[in-house]
């Protein structure tokens, strides 16, 4: 009966000897050797098998191996379960809490960009200029003369230490640098900051923002303005968007124009977005004066040219129903993180 001794060795040596690293290989263990259909068990029908003289022999052996085994699991399971506690345990619970907030764009970079985009698809391509501007590219280029209103200490914010320079208060300065530089064709647009000495109030501020868009080419017609800025509105607000043209005034360009379109909240029934009239202003513009062609050396005879100029801050305020301009300038995060993209 050599046999059943020798295989009894033979598993408490690999009992002894076997080697455990997880909770897994703990349970494949527990089965292997001390489960209801496992080797000890075995050991133990072997019994029958051993002559009488030598079961007491065999008996003890057994219950070695059985106690080994049942030894064995029962110090891993707690050695195991220490080492997760242990994990859990050297978590630091003083850093802040993850909460996975994704950072979120400015409203008025949102719309800035849109607007870009809608003409960067008819082939417009942005310029930008610097926001410490002087006299030449701010006013006198653009056809604004020396008593114009707008050159008033009021409304414009000079540098003390320099009579020329000031801070831009459109930029169509930034047009005029183009055209320094460049021949016709030209088809840009150019966004960014713009300072006035206003008062500042839910409706105005002394910074603000602005695109503006300038195509000069030879034989550029009104009717080119007009179906390009009809593109513009029914691009940015819907396609069902009619617009209107009303006669204007501005230095730089002649004929002049203000363009509305049909009111986007209330389709012309009459809300007080569009103030009952079905209509909402939402831009300024016209064919470019031929003083300022000749201003930028761009023969007028040769060449014309539209331009048109919007407020983004306005822009934005009637997309997104927002009430007071100074929300965009506190950039108070509970303000900001409503504009966040799906
Ligand atoms: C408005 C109106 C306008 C322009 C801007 C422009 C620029 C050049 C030449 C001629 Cl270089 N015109 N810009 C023209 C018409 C209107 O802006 O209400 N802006 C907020």
């Amino acid at each position: 009966m050599n046999n059943v001794f020798e295989e009894a060795k033979k598993i408490l040596e690999d009992i002894q000897g076997i080697n455990i690293n997880s909770a897994d290989e703990l349970e494949q263990f527990r089965i292997k050797y001390i489960g209801s259909k496992g080797l000890v068990k075995g050991l133990f029908a072997n019994m029958k098998m051993v002559a009488n003289e030598q079961k007491r022999e065999f008996g003890q052996l057994v219950n070695k191996v059985k106690l080994t085994a049942e030894e064995k699991f029962n110090t891993l399971k707690t050695t195991l379960q220490d080492t997760s506690t242990t994990q859990k345990q050297q978590l630091d619970l003083t850093l802040p809490v993850n909460t996975q907030l994704k950072g979120s764009r400015h409203p008025l970079s949102i719309v800035k960009n849109e607007i870009i985009d809608i003409f960067a698809r008819i082939g417009f391509v942005v310029a930008e200029g610097p926001e410490i501007e002087d006299d030449w590219h701010n006013f006198t280029a653009l056809n604004t003369p020396q008593d114009h209103p707008a050159r008033d200490m009021q409304d414009t914010f000079y540098i003390q230490q320099n009579p020329i320079a000031l801070l831009r208060t459109h930029t169509s300065s930034a047009q005029v640098r183009t055209m320094d530089r460049q021949k016709p064709p030209i088809r840009i647009i150019c966004p960014g900051r713009v300072y006035r000495n206003e008062t500042i109030s839910a409706r105005a501020h002394c910074q603000f923002h602005q695109v503006e868009g300038l195509y000069i080419d030879k034989g550029v017609s009104f009717a080119d303005l007009k179906q390009t800025l009809l593109y513009f509105a029914k691009s940015f607000y819907g396609q069902d968007t009619k617009i209107r043209l009303r006669p204007s005034y501005f230095p730089f360009t002649e004929p002049s124009a203000e363009m509305d379109i049909s009111c986007f909240i209330c389709n012309g029934e009459g809300c007080s977005i569009c103030k009952k009239t079905g209509w909402v202003e939402i831009l300024g513009c016209g064919m470019v004066d031929p003083a300022v062609l000749t201003n930028c050396n761009i023969d007028p005879e040769i060449y014309s040219g539209y331009a048109w100029g919007l407020g983004i801050d306005r822009t934005a305020m009637l997309k997104y129903k927002i009430d007071d301009i100074r929300l965009f300038f506190e950039n108070d995060v509970r303000f900001i993180r409503q504009f966040a993209s799906a």
